[in-house]
């Protein structure tokens, strides 16, 4: 596997919703595609294979114990992504298993594929790395995305059962969880180093906002008479600019604008804009966000405008496991020690087991675009260092 890991990425970018780009949220059709073909593989590599009630794909091979390391990371993608974002850490893991060739170790390994990390679909991000800590709990379960369909339901109709999610959550000899992850930014390729050593991630702050006024004519309306929902979002987008630029190290994104009714002889009556709001501190995060909302406030009572916002994911900044940061940190000598700007399965697996992350090198820093990429070189650079990992355990 390891010579085609590159190659195995890239084919099951072409499992999509959206021909002509990457675009596979939680357990849509193509994601059947995605699971074949990692089936084969691990099927071929001495693992038994399993999907659980949240979708998740879950490929175990045993060790001479029942202890178990896990190795995994997300199968979804945001809309028009690259080939590598999640992906590469699930066929990482695969291809490792298969550089055993039947070798048991002290320990078994379990390679897993999450259905769902972006958040894409319903709004909640993490639903299959929820479900292996037992926290997919009845009220993600009832989030609907935009046709309607719950969480619930959309597991059925991929053909499995919501009832038996408590199969899916880990078993509890786990020594620890490795996720093999893009970097997705450019510090590395800015050191000119192929690999990094994870030590934190950022925490984040995920809202929606709803800013309310009066449709009207865009013709017959005096400017002076309109309550115009767009205008006043607008103000507020540059405004979380504006916050986000005066706070080292905060990122704050508008990602989402929605409007309606969306027509360009219609003064905009309603707004759903996102917001998301990342700091490697809480407290900082914590009060950018405060200040975010109450411009929100401040701008919608300036232009005659009602806003209102639901909190869609607060997530605090999680730190890596020390011993087990370390003990990889051993297999990766001279490797940089970064914060991870982006979120990652490991931070709700971090809940019920040690965790830690190793980054490859993005070029050019890009991401959650069809542009994103990898080296070869890097990758096999990752692989043998995720092997001399597997060694270090190996006691
Ligand atoms: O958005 C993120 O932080 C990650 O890519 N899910
Ligand atoms: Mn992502
Ligand atoms: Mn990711």
């Amino acid at each position: 596997m390891r010579q085609d890991i590159v190659a195995v990425c890239r084919a099951i970018a072409a499992f999509t919703e959206e021909p002509g780009y990457t675009t596979r949220t939680f357990l849509s059709p193509p994601m059947h595609d995605v699971h074949a073909l990692l089936r084969e593989r691990m099927l071929r590599a001495g693992m038994s294979v399993s999907v659980d009630a949240a979708g998740n794909l879950r490929g175990v091979y045993g060790g001479r114990t029942a202890r178990r390391l896990l190795i995994g990371s997300h199968l979804d993608t945001v809309p028009r992504a690259g080939a590598f974002d999640g992906i590469l850490g699930v066929v990482m893991g695969v291809a490792l298993v298969e550089s055993l060739r039947g070798r048991r170790l002290s320990y078994g390994i379990e390679v897993i594929g999450f259905s769902e990390e972006e958040g894409v679909r319903f709004g909640a991000p993490f639903l299959g790395s929820r479900a292996l800590v037992g926290t997919l709990d009845d009220e993600l379960l009832a989030k609907c995305d935009g046709s309607g369909c719950s969480v619930r339901e959309a597991i059925e109709q991929f053909g499995l059962d919501a009832a038996r999610l408590g199969e899916a959550v880990m078993s509890s000899d786990v020594i620890g969880y490795l996720e093999v992850h893009i970097e997705q930014g450019p510090v590395l390729e800015s050191l000119d180093c192929p690999l990094g050593v994870v030590e934190a991630i950022a925490g984040q702050s995920r809202y929606l906002l709803r800013w309310e006024g009066k449709a009207n004519h865009a013709g017959t309306t005096p400017m002076a008479l309109r309550r115009d929902a767009l205008t006043a979002a607008s103000r507020w987008v540059v405004r979380v600019e504006e916050v986000a630029r005066e706070l080292e190290g905060l990122v704050a994104t508008v990602g989402q604008l929605e409007v309606e009714p969306n027509a360009g002889n219609v003064i905009p009556g309603l707004v759903r804009a996102s917001l998301d709001v990342r700091h490697a501190g809480d407290a900082v995060r914590e009060t950018a966000l405060r200040r975010i909302l109450e411009e929100a406030r401040r701008i919608a009572g300036q232009c005659g405008i009602t806003v209102s916002w639901e909190q869609r994911l607060e997530q605090r900044a999680v730190p890596m496991d020390v011993r087990l940061t370390e003990l990889l940190a051993e297999a990766v000598p001279g490797a940089p020690r970064l914060m991870s700007g982006a979120g990652h399965d490991a931070m709700i697996v971090a809940q019920r087991a040690p965790v830690a992350m190793l980054f490859l090198r993005s070029p050019g820093g890009i991401s959650h675009h069809p542009d994103e990429a990898v080296q070869e070189e890097d990758v096999e650079a990752a692989y043998q260092a995720c092997r001399r990992f597997l060694e270090v355990l190996d006691v």
